[in-house]
């Protein structure tokens, strides 16, 4: 007999380098929990960044637990379940006998084979009995906010846009400059202050989401709507040429660290099932998949031999294992696929070409359009929310807000509607490929059609002809899209069409949209974002390189460029940096000028004319050149 598949990974040692990497603290960070108020057993995470000036700066996390020195932490046992005892405590659920848990797995279908699976998998620890709602119930958090509760999920999601409050006062003395200098092409009106109450009100009206399985305990909750913090998802999952199971949790906790806010499983190969239980077991964040993609799997790869109830199955499977969203391709109706023919790239989402297929080859209306009630009925039953998807969108600039994407759009749109008679929580899809002048339209015809429910991206790359800078080409239009109102931003990784992300790439992807929903977020004048900013400007200002570093985005990256050229300790305090040397540092002339003012007694006005013509003349003498041999410190 041959030795038996080992079923899981076994763990190496470069994977626990890595976890351990992705588990190292922020660099003069601590992570510390806001208590709630209305429940009062809410930890709802913040980091703490502290200034070498003594202040502090306090900024939203989404790393989870593996951030925390504290947290124990076993991938092999998965995170703790932060909310089960909320969902417990509403007492509108019930465990059951998972019948899916056997489902298939991995193409082995014999009742052996499964079975075996389901051992090795309960022995990892990792999987758990499912629940779903006590016959006639609903569970989502939409439900309940209609009715008019404020469940531990709406509390927690308000304290964690808020932040810590004390240190925001302190950068925003001139508010109403900055109320002058915040807005939105297309009226958004953003609270000061977002109370548990708005949350409620903003799920109850579909215009946010709230993503929280009730077979996903382990997540911290967040919100999806245009008057939160913009979002962005990152997409891992492997295929069936490349990637395993221990990289992808890798990626998974790699992409919270960096910001990440929620993670889409898109594996295709093999051990999807698998896979997705070691992701959404160690996942802080939602997590969402698109189904059609493992119903694809069962069927051999044949999109005309999908049936509804194998397209059944497949969610009620995924929903058990406790998935948070589904893409679901609802919106590619048979009528609308001849739209694409004249189109230069045709259809480029993997599900709206399975469904096209599919409705092409049996000449009949998509089987996802016919059932999206039953649809319903399942999503209610766990709070899976939908991802309504963009299976037509355009895939190049050229097709960008065609017919074929408007069509489906209103469709979506409709679909939003019957979800919402069924209190299923919705977000929309969007594109996709789209040059900037043609953006703002897409925002309009979103909230035209769409009833206000969040709008979900896909970058939009502004450009065709960058590839291996697409992360670039579509933060660009990503930041635009933000800042006209679209709730979550999925990013786009260098790799975007060349191949798949490695974890390089993820971290490249989540930067450049990290920047893009900070933009927007600046500019929509959500409470607190711009004092970042404030924060890390005065660092620069005042030269405090270290909080420079700290208060960045990515304080591994900056401080390694700044070492590249100044090592030395002493240089964390100099005042200039290598860029325009210690004699032409603008920054440091300002300082001078202001000093030498605060000496004569003169307005700074003045002081900076005198001081300039006093600058310009030493830069005269020294050779009239910007560029000058950096004096060594000291
Ligand atoms: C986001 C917005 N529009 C598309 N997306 C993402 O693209 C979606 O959330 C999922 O991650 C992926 C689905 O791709 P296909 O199947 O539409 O190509
Ligand atoms: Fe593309």
């Amino acid at each position: 007999m041959n030795a038996p598949q080992p079923e899981f990974p076994t763990t190496t040692p470069s994977f626990t380098e890595l976890l351990a990497q992705s588990r190292q603290p922020f660099p003069a960070s601590r992570k510390s929990y806001l208590p709630g108020q209305l429940h009062a057993d809410l930890r709802v995470p913040v980091r703490d960044i502290a200034l070498t000036n003594g202040e502090q700066v306090s900024v939203y996390d989404t790393s989870g637990p593996y951030t925390d020195p504290d947290a124990q932490i076993d991938i092999r046992r998965g995170l703790p379940s932060l909310r089960a005892p909320w969902i417990d405590a509403r007492g509108d659920s019930e465990w059951y006998v998972g019948r899916m848990r056997m489902a298939l797995d991995d193409g082995g279908r014999s009742d052996e084979a499964l079975r075996l699976k389901q051992l090795r998998a309960e022995a990892a620890g990792l999987q758990r009995q499912p629940r779903r709602a006590k016959s006639g119930a609903n569970v989502t958090q939409m439900h309940y906010a209609r009715r008019g509760i404020i469940t531990p999920e709406m509390e927690y999601v308000a304290l964690r846009e808020n932040g810590r409050r004390e240190w925001i006062a302190a950068y925003q003395q001139d508010a109403e400059r900055e109320q002058r200098l915040v807005g939105n092409p297309l009226g958004a009106s953003i609270p000061r202050i977002i109370t548990p109450e708005f949350v409620r009100e903003e799920v109850a009206r579909g215009r946010a989401i709230i993503p929280a399985n009730i077979n996903h305990p382990e997540i911290e909750p967040m919100a999806i709507g245009r008057n939160f913090k913009v979002k962005i998802n990152a997409n891992i999952g492997n295929s069936a040429v490349t990637s395993s199971i221990e990289e992808e949790v890798e990626k998974l906790v790699w992409a919270t660290r960096w910001g990440a806010d929620n993670v889409m499983d898109l594996s295709t190969g093999k051990n999807i099932h698998t896979t997705r239980d070691w992701i959404l077991r160690n996942s802080p964040v939602p997590i969402g998949t698109v189904p059609i993609y493992q119903a694809l799997e069962k069927v051999g790869g044949v999109a005309e031999d999908l049936t509804w109830e194998i397209f059944r199955d497949t969610l009620v499977e995924q929903a058990e294992q406790g998935v948070d969203y589904f893409t679901i391709h609802a919106g590619v109706r048979l009528a609308f696929i001849h739209l694409t023919a004249q189109r230069r790239t045709g259809i480029v989402s993997r599900g709206g070409s399975i469904m096209a297929k599919w409705c092409m080859t049996h000449h009949r209306e998509s089987f996802l359009y016919e059932h999206f009630e039953d649809i319903c009925d399942i999503m209610k039953q766990y709070d899976v929310s939908f991802s309504l998807g963009d299976g037509l969108r355009p895939g190049s600039a050229s097709d960008a807000n065609d017919a074929a994407q408007f069509a489906e759009l209103q469709t979506l749109g409709e679909l939003t509607q019957i979800a919402w008679k069924h209190d299923v929580q919705t977000m929309i899809e969007g594109p996709g490929h789209v040059p900037m002048h043609l953006i703002q339209a897409n925002m309009a015809e979103q909230l035209k059609h769409c009833h206000e429910a969040p709008f979900y991206t896909l970058g939009p790359l502004t450009i065709d002809i960058a590839p291996g800078y697409d992360h670039i080409a579509s933060a660009i239009g990503a930041a635009m899209i933000g800042w006209m109102g679209t709730a979550m931003l999925c990013y786009v990784t260098p790799k975007e069409h060349l191949g798949l992300p490695d974890r390089d790439d993820v971290k490249q992807g989540i930067m450049a949209y990290k920047i893009a929903a900070h933009a927007a977020d600046v500019a929509k004048g959500h409470p607190g974002a711009r004092a970042r900013d404030d924060a890390l400007s005065q660092a620069r200002f005042d030269f405090r390189w270290q909080d420079q570093f700290n208060l960045g985005l990515d304080p591994d990256t900056a401080q390694a460029y700044h070492d590249e050229t100044l090592p030395k300790d002493a240089a964390k305090v100099a005042h200039f940096c290598s860029m325009c040397g210690p004699k032409f540092c603008s920054m440091k002339i300002t300082q001078e000028v202001r000093e030498f003012a605060a000496q004569k007694g003169l307005a700074e006005d003045a002081a900076l004319a005198q001081g300039m013509q006093a600058k310009a003349q030493e830069f005269q003498q020294a050779g009239g050149q910007f560029y000058v041999p950096i004096t060594p410190v000291n």
